[in-house]
């Protein structure tokens, strides 16, 4: 194959290296499977979870070619211009009501690692995304998958890297490129993006799923929906209007309506301006 100028921008993983750097003694991370093509990683690794493998997979495509988002929605990202991550987790110590925290630590690992490498600040918009500028760079999917006595959760991110605008499906999108991110380097990225999620989620392990040793605060100080006129739409269709006040322990948000609070575990926000 040519090697365009592209392909010189966008150079592949190297599974050797990221095996290096994020597994070993002690660390969260057993397996790194880089793919250069999947379907979707998410399905990859739920597929692992149901024949009973062990937390600490993660499983990255370099194209992805059926990405999933939420409630049957697509995740489309050119090969090697994104991040396609998942990884399998097993959380023993927190009780299921808790789970629901799980992507909003996700959230919390993408902005904490490309403030710290790509040096840009992004906000997180309740539950699953990431924002820069206000428009979408990253979207994270949990999935859940039951086994008999030791439930697994899959999580998976895609985050836009150096997507140009053409490449990006939907208006509300932008990419670390778009936003004068110091580095592009998808290696260093996903690399912190691990680490800084291990330590987060051996946070939360230890403590019992419960946010209010700080989880919570760093939840709350990124996230952009908190103090906001929201409208929420629900998986039933229905629509919630308020003020999103806050995020309770179990990861759900709470919307000042009306009618009183109210407190829901899912649902696509607007934030009304
Ligand atoms: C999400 O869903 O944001 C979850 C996305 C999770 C993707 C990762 S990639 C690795 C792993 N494997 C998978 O198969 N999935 C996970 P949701 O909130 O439902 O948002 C989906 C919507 O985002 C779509 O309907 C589009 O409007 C928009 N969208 C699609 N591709 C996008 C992109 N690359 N950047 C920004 N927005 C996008």
């Amino acid at each position: 194959m040519p090697v365009t100028y592209e392909d010189l921008r966008r150079p592949p993983l190297d599974n050797t290296a990221l095996t290096v750097a994020l597994t070993g003694p002690g660390s969260l991370w057993r397996q790194i499977e880089v793919l250069d093509e999947s379907p979707s990683t998410n399905a990859v690794v739920v597929e692992h979870a149901r024949v009973g493998e062990a937390e600490g997979l993660v499983v990255v495509a370099e194209h992805q070619t059926s990405g999933r988002g939420r409630l049957d929605r697509v995740w489309i990202t050119p090969p090697r211009a994104a991040l396609t991550v998942s990884f399998l987790l097993t959380p023993k110590d927190v009780p299921r009501a808790r789970w629901p925290w799980l992507p909003l630590l996700a959230g919390i690992a993408v902005s904490e690692a490309v403030r710290r490498v790509a040096e840009v600040d992004t906000e997180l918009k309740w539950p699953n995304d990431v924002l820069m500028a206000g428009r979408k760079v990253a979207g994270i999917l949990v999935e859940r998958v039951e086994r008999g006595v030791a439930p697994a959760a899959v999580v998976g991110i895609g985050l836009n890297v150096s997507s140009a605008r053409s490449e990006l499906p939907v208006p509300a999108a932008t990419s670390l490129a778009l936003e004068g991110a110091a580095t592009l380097d998808r290696s260093v990225i996903l690399r912190e993006i691990l680490r800084s999620f291990a330590a987060l989620y051996l946070q939360w392990q230890e403590e019992r799923g419960d946010p209010a040793g700080g989880l919570s605060a760093s939840y709350v100080r990124r996230c952009a929906t908190l103090g906001r006129r929201v409208r929420v739409e629900l998986p039933t269709g229905k629509q919630v209007h308020g003020e999103a006040t806050g995020i309770d322990a179990d990861g759900h948000l709470q919307v000042r309506t009306a009618n009183g609070l109210a407190v829901l575990g899912a649902g696509d926000v607007v934030h009304v301006h």
